[in-house]
């Protein structure tokens, strides 16, 4: 990080020795019983995903069993997780959801 003095003169280079947050995925997990309308709509939902990207996400989970949502500050992925199994949940779907550090 450059420090600026007078004139915008640069003095020194100082590293600076804040680090970046540690960042989790919210991820996805198939099931045989949720249907596919309804994953699209949590992905729009949730992770402000467009219906071709929400389906295309969707569809990676189906054939691959999971898949990523989303990269979040933790505080943010722990709620995206429980709003998305407190929504599958009111409408009586078993879909799951998790998060893990990147
Ligand atoms: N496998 C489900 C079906 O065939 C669809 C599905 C996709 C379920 C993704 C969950 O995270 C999921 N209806």
């Amino acid at each position: 990080m450059a420090t600026r003095h007078r004139e915008d003169t640069v003095l020194e280079a100082k590293k600076s020795k804040v680090k970046p947050p540690p960042m989790f995925k919210v991820l996805l997990l198939n099931d045989d019983y949720t249907p596919m309308d309804f994953v699209v709509a949590v992905l729009q939902k949730f992770f402000a995903l467009s219906r071709e990207k929400a389906t295309q996400v969707m569809l990676k989970v189906h054939r691959e069993g999971i898949g990523v949502c989303g990269i979040y500050a933790k505080d943010v992925a722990a709620t995206k997780v429980e709003q998305v199994k407190s929504y599958a949940k009111q409408h009586q779907h078993p879909l799951q959801c998790v998060m893990e550090e990147n």
